[in-house]
């Protein structure tokens, strides 16, 4: 069967495409569910049911599904409805109660031009001495739950201001300190401005741009990238196959990058590790205590959605080598389907040393090269970047990693004024706050299928006595995390602590349950006082580890909402009712923080940080998967 979408032989969870974009606005439209008011906020596809998914077959019809969130801004309702595209048929659709959803960036354009335009916002700046308003760039922010009663059930953002000479300065460099505006994003109405008071504008311009930070240095020589003989993966639909991995590069306009059905290809048998992987909520909890700068907690996922912020990649720029790009298709407020060409990036790089071994007998040196496959994406969220990395090893592990960049936020100082206890001053006039991003990946794992458990693995000091009489031994205690609340655990680097993710049903050569464990990195906990409202509204960075039974409804660790939503949402609510964890299908949630203590040299745009985790087989192969990874040159000679 062939539908309208042309659906055959695509695979169930590719993203929707523009066409099948433009084919569920038709039918919400024709039903009378989307008038001009209406404001899109999120088209995506309906996942299929895994079990539907891996009974499909390539060149059949899978069964195309939209979900679609929209906003009435006159009554402030939001629906969800679910679509079919086969039969162009509205499944469900329901009112949403008592939520916000995501902010998109018509609303931000919107409610910069609706501030600019406010007389009483002109008045502050007039008091500052700036008399022409196009100049000064206005964020809009998530208010969370700092609205004031009065607003109550509004759909209030507020705002922070910048202030820019040239069109292309540094916006971050001047904060147009102390005037703040309230905004109802449904009325598009200012509703209130306060002004705390002038400080003057920073002197300095933040410049990064080359003609303004010059000379360049000249001493850098080509380093090219060579693939003579092309790529070493082939490219079907949205699946990718490289060496003895096999997935689907997927996308949602709320996490971006989607990684799905994440299987290796093992002596001719595909094995499952992950259905599915994402980044499914990123939060940015600030330090500065002052309000209004206390509301200062961006929930860039859930508030404002990572895929229209996705970055059109360049080659040679943002990755290197012969590259595979994907597009991405979306919807913008109005409905109207649009695409960001080359939104994800697939390529080859090499990495360093694979394994090696010398035996001085023989004098025979044997050398592997490690090469990875990188699959990437890029965001740019106001003043941050976002750079996405899932990287697919020769030795059958998977590392998640994320480089921040951009620029930080900024707040003004008066002159004279030193840096407060909660920031550090970056250049005259100007201090960044401390503040921290706490990133959760949502890892669904399928090790050898389902079903799944874990276990928590750490490792300790053995007693000394008659079995340890040198007092040398150390020993493994491995502990199994059977419910939801067993499950809530934290980073502990003194133990080497890890969590394993086994199939009890799938046995090794050695007799042992075939696993992937899952590795920590550098990782923190927040700071906020037990109680305060971003600890209430996204709790699940207070653990580093979940796990849930697999639930399709589950899938944001601060809820469906956290626009404006005090909490707790998500994974602390979930959690209360301790579902058993043990021999399940399983959902694993790692929370990954990166602790931003701003550095002089973060300024003006920061050198990137890393933060990241790995996936690593442990007993899920026999020995080392790469034994088979021919050295560099074809007679052995590492190319001398
Ligand atoms: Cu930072």
């Amino acid at each position: 069967m062939v539908t309208a979408s042309g659906a055959a032989g695509r695979h169930p969870l590719e993203p929707l495409s523009r066409q099948e974009l433009g084919e569920v606005l038709a039918v919400l439209r024709s039903a009378g569910h989307v008038s001009p008011a209406t404001r899109i906020i999120d088209v995506s596809l309906h996942e299929p049911d895994r079990a539907e998914v891996l009974a499909w077959r390539p060149g059949t019809a899978p069964r195309r599904q939209a979900q679609v969130v929209t906003f009435e801004p006159a009554p402030g309702a939001t629906y969800e409805a679910v679509v079919s595209l086969a039969d162009s048929q509205i499944v469900t659709r329901r009112l949403v109660a008592g939520v916000q959803p995501a902010i998109g960036p018509e609303e931000f354009a919107e409610c910069e031009a609706t501030v600019r335009a406010d007389q009483r916002y002109r008045d502050g700046l007039a008091r500052r001495g700036i008399s022409s308003p196009e100049q000064v760039m206005i964020e809009a922010w998530g208010i969370g739950s700092f609205a004031p009663p009065e607003y109550a059930g509004r759909r209030i953002a507020w705002t922070l201001s910048f202030y820019r000479a040239q069109p292309d300065d540094n916006p971050y460099a001047r904060p147009v300190e102390g005037l703040y505006a309230l905004v109802d994003l449904a009325a598009m109405q200012v509703v209130r401005v306060d002004d705390h008071g002038v400080t003057p504008l920073a002197p300095g311009r933040g410049d990064y741009l080359p003609e303004r930070v010059g000379p360049l240095r000249s001493d850098l020589k080509p380093l090219q990238v060579h693939q003579p003989d092309g790529v070493s993966f082939t490219v079907t639909g949205r699946e990718v196959a490289w060496q003895r991995w096999r997935f689907l590069v997927g996308f949602s306009p709320r996490e971006g990058l989607v990684l799905h059905h994440i299987r290796y290809l093992d002596q001719g048998r595909e094995r499952p590790v992950c259905y599915r992987a994402s980044f499914a909520e990123l939060v940015i909890p600030y330090a500065d205590p002052r309000p209004p700068h206390s509301w200062t907690n961006a929930f860039d996922v859930g508030e404002y959605g990572l895929g229209p912020l996705t970055n059109s990649l360049a080659l040679g720029c943002d990755c290197l080598g012969t590259i595979r790009y994907f597009d991405v298709d979306l919807c913008d407020a109005a409905g109207q389907p649009y695409t960001i060409p080359q939104a994800i990036c697939v390529h080859e790089e090499d990495a360093g040393l694979l394994w090696k071994h010398y035996d001085p007998v023989s004098g025979r040196a044997e050398v592997r090269r490690a090469r990875r496959l990188v699959v990437s994406s890029v965001v740019t969220i106001g003043n941050y970047e976002y750079a996405f990395y899932w990287y697919f090893g020769l030795d059958g592990s998977i590392e998640a990693e994320i480089r921040l960049t951009g620029v930080m936020l900024t707040s003004g100082l008066a002159e004279g004024e030193p840096a407060p206890s909660y920031g550090t001053r970056v250049d005259d006039g100007v201090f960044a706050p401390y503040h921290q991003h706490f990133f959760c990946a949502r890892l669904h794992m399928t090790v050898d299928g389902t079903p799944n458990s874990v276990y928590e693995i750490d490792t300790e000091p053995a007693p000394a006595g008659p079995d340890n009489p040198a007092g040398n031994a150390f020993v493994t205690r491995r502990r199994l995390l059977g419910s939801e609340r067993q499950a809530q655990r934290r980073i502990d680097p003194l133990k080497a602590r890890y969590w394993l993710v086994v199939n009890p049903h799938s046995r090794g050569r050695l007799g042992e349950p075939t696993g992937y464990k899952l590795v920590p990195g550098s990782t923190v906990l927040p700071f906020a006082q037990p109680g305060a409202p971003i600890l209430r509204r996204a709790g699940f960075m207070t653990q580093h580890l979940w796990v849930t039974p697999f639930d399709p409804a589950e899938r944001y660790p601060a809820g469906d909402y956290p626009n404006q939503d005090p909490g707790p949402a998500g994974l602390p609510a979930w959690t209360q009712a301790d579902r058993p964890t043990e021999d399940a299908d399983l959902v694993l949630w790692h929370t990954l923080g990166s602790h931003h203590i701003p550095r002089p040299e973060d300024w003006p745009v920061m050198p990137a940080e890393r933060v990241g985790f790995a996936l690593r087989p442990v007993g899920f192969f026999d020995r080392n998967p790469a034994l088979d990874v021919p050295p560099a040159s074809p007679d052995g000679s590492c190319g001398d």
